[in-house]
């Protein structure tokens, strides 16, 4: 295990943004099942993700990153972007080593003066984050009970009660903090009431499951449409930066179908995994100039690109699996059987190909070992 965590990359490359978000607040927002295809997509006319178009002017943008959950799905992705470590193979971190050890953003920022707060408009119980939440770091979690519950929508309060009550908490917040945010909407299998719905479909979408997925996709990007416009009546824009990611995919392989029906086009494997199959992963301040970058990636990498990006280290050896994005030369993500794909997967610029390397069996494994032993308990 420590060989392999003493592999970490020597960075030759620089990075104009190392250092941007020090000693500003940091807004990490989970996005359920968002998908990188719906960005700056257009049915009949319409922008489907409109706040997020315009979020893009000013972030740096991954259209090349995957999600690499396993069974444990929304908290294997808050699992691998909070600790740089693959989830295990069975079940979900969360529920079988929730009391661990774990070098995580929330506790790396923790000991550099930032405060941290989780929020999740659900079940405290959901995922048992409640259990896990406290070794990932966070002091406090809002959940369901401390809503007004005015607005429910999917499975539960609706994004936009979600964020709007979100911003108020936020102000309220001594600074700099660190705050975690996992959406809820735009949930399987994406059915939300008429009149929260304001995309006006095509015949060939109308009651389909692409259909609902874009009518949810849409509410939420409205939601955090509402998130931003409070933070910047709180004036907590200029001092924050806001990361965003999907959790996981929402449409699947076995929906190809409807959305070659949608763009009237067939859509090979590879395209599938290289366009489709895609999560976005974005970092906005308004003081960057969109920029997109190509590098591959995964939710593995969140942690280490964050923590060039605020400025803050983790002490003492290197916990991370990932790679700083903005740095690195990596060029290859894995994508670990389970959930979304059937079987595994190595993706790099060349090639789209089923199994993975040795050396990626092995990265898997080691995460495993330090799940499973607690290594990081050992200290
Ligand atoms: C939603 C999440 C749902 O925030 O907790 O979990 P999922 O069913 O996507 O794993």
């Amino acid at each position: 295990i420590e060989e392999q965590l003493n592999k970490k990359e020597e960075y030759t490359k620089e990075t104009k943004y190392e250092g941007i978000g020090k000693g500003k607040n940091l807004i990490l927002i989970q996005v359920e099942s968002l998908q990188q295809f719906v960005l700056n997509k257009k049915v009949n006319g319409q922008e489907i993700t409109p706040t997020l178009n315009k979020m893009m002017d000013h972030s740096i943008s991954f259209p090349n990153f995957y999600a690499q959950t396993i069974g444990g799905n929304s908290s294997d992705a808050e699992f691998l972007t909070q600790t740089s470590l693959f989830p295990i193979n069975s079940g979900s971190v969360f529920f079988r080593y929730p009391s661990n050890t774990y070098h995580s953003l929330a506790n790396m920022l923790k000991e550099n003066g930032y405060g941290t707060l989780a929020v999740h408009a659900d079940e405290k119980t959901f995922w048992n984050r409640h259990e896990m939440y406290p070794s990932l770091g966070f002091e406090k979690y809002v959940t369901i009970e401390q809503f007004p519950q005015k607005e429910m929508a999917g499975m539960g309060v609706g994004d936009k009660e979600m964020f709007t009550e979100t911003a108020r908490i936020l102000a309220d917040q001594k600074q700099p903090f660190y705050s975690f945010l996992v959406t809820l909407t735009n949930h399987m299998p994406y059915e939300i009431e008429k009149e929260k719905q304001s995309l006006a479909l095509p015949p060939e979408l109308d009651n389909s499951l692409l259909g609902n997925y874009f009518q949810t996709v849409k509410y939420t990007d409205e939601a955090l449409g509402l998130f931003l416009e409070s933070l910047k009546e709180k004036k907590l824009l200029e001092d924050s930066i806001i990361v965003l990611y999907g959790d996981h995919n929402g449409i699947f392989h076995r929906d190809k179908q409807q959305v070659e029906k949608w763009i009237q086009k067939d859509i090979t494997d590879e395209e599938w995994y290289r366009e489709y199959a895609t999560i976005p992963f974005m970092i906005y301040h308004p003081s960057i100039k969109g920029e997109i970058s190509q590098t591959i990636g995964g939710q593995i990498d969140v942690l280490p690109t964050l923590e060039s990006i605020m400025d803050v280290s983790v002490k003492g050896a290197n916990t991370m699996l990932g790679a700083d994005l903005l740095r690195t030369k990596k060029g290859s993500v894995l994508i670990p059987s389970g959930g979304y794909v059937d079987k595994p997967l190595s993706i790099t610029a060349q090639s789209v190909s089923q199994g993975l390397t040795e050396d990626q069996q092995k990265v898997l494994e080691l995460s495993n070992l330090i799940i499973k032993g607690n290594y990081f308990g050992e200290e």
